[in-house]
């Protein structure tokens, strides 16, 4: 038997990262891409030493505790909500994730959905491919300008300045945004961008974007108080994480006119979505693809691999996102 390090992949990715990995590592992978439950997943990674994941599965204390000779799990995801960190950090298990190399696509997206919810993109071409365009009318389709309006972007990382860029430098909008910290005076120069409190932004804002990494503390941030701040012609766009809009209460507010529309790439308990949500015009509705260009999630994949390539050849990972202790070494 080979004493290479045993890496599980759980779940399709493109079929030449696997033929790099398995240059490095005993490989078992998921070609058909099975969405394993906890105790197959679990059952897995029993002999393996490393994983390569997605942020579909969730790398628990019990998961860990099936798992005896795991110490690293590379996450081709730059969020990584479905680790439980502190566990993995107890139990000696090293996470990465992957960030940077999609920060431009994620941010192009951002926008792209932005501007496909204020102007009614989905929804006129919903509309025309019914064959119901039977003439020109004066407020066909009308919806919100984009250009010199005021974008307030919610969680000010990479991901969000990219946003505030394109839309400070390229439509003249005037940017704010609300974060735990305030970026540094020459970062808030480059993004011109300036710093508000939340329910400051919220009742300012034309449109605003939710850029923020799920914590505990995020959860339901945009609820039916903070939907009540917002401007009744105000966009709401989520490329962050299900669960930090409370869908029903969006719902509502969109039923209601209360705010004018939203763009959501993610849901709570996604792939499922909110049932109310599927029945409204005004809500443009995306699969969660931010990042999905092929160079991107190329990239985006090649990097979890290095991740692990790096770990197990001794130079260390190469974009982690905690501090493990020691993990005493399992017998092989
Ligand atoms: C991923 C994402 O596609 O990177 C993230 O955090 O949300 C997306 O880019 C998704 O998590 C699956 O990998």
């Amino acid at each position: 038997m080979s004493n290479k390090p045993r890496i599980l992949v759980a779940r399709a990715i493109f079929p030449d990262i696997v033929d790099l990995l398995r240059q490095h590592f005993e490989v078992e992978d998921n070609p058909d891409d099975i969405l394993w439950n906890p105790a197959e997943l679990a059952a897995r990674l029993a002999d393996k030493d490393g994983a390569f994941t997605t942020g579909s599965q969730r790398i628990d204390a019990a998961l860990m505790a099936a798992a005896p000779r795991l110490r690293v799990v590379a996450n081709m995801a730059v969020g990584y909500n479905n680790f439980d960190v502190e566990a993995m950090s107890a139990a000696g298990v090293q996470g990465t994730n992957a960030p940077d190399v999609l920060t431009e696509t994620t941010a192009d997206f951002g926008f792209a959905l932005l501007m496909a919810t204020a102007r009614r993109i989905t929804e006129s071409e919903h509309y025309l491919r019914a064959g119901r365009w039977t003439e020109w009318r004066y407020d066909l389709f009308a919806g919100a300008d984009i250009h010199g309006s005021t974008l307030g972007i919610i969680g000010m990382g990479r991901i969000g300045q990219g946003i505030a860029r394109r839309g400070a430098h390229g439509f003249g909008m005037q940017v704010l945004y609300h974060n735990r910290s305030r970026l540094a005076p020459e970062l808030e120069a480059r993004c011109k961008a300036r710093y508000l409190g939340k329910q400051e932004l919220l009742r300012t804002a034309d449109h605003v974007v939710l850029v923020l990494p799920y914590t505990p503390e995020a959860r339901h941030l945009i609820a039916a108080a903070e939907l009540a701040l917002m401007k009744p012609t105000a966009t709401l766009v989520n490329i962050a994480r299900g669960g930090i809009v409370d869908d029903a209460a969006l719902a509502a507010a969109l039923r209601e006119r209360r705010i004018a529309a939203a763009g959501l790439d993610v849901f709570e308990g996604e792939p499922r979505v909110h049932p109310d949500l599927l029945t409204l015009p005004n809500v443009v509705l995306t699969p969660h693809i931010a990042s999905s260009t092929v160079p991107t999630r190329r990239a985006m994949a090649r990097l979890a691999a290095d991740n692990l390539i790096a770990f197990f050849d001794g130079r260390g990972p190469l974009t982690p996102v905690n501090t493990p202790q020691a993990r005493a070494a399992a017998a092989r």
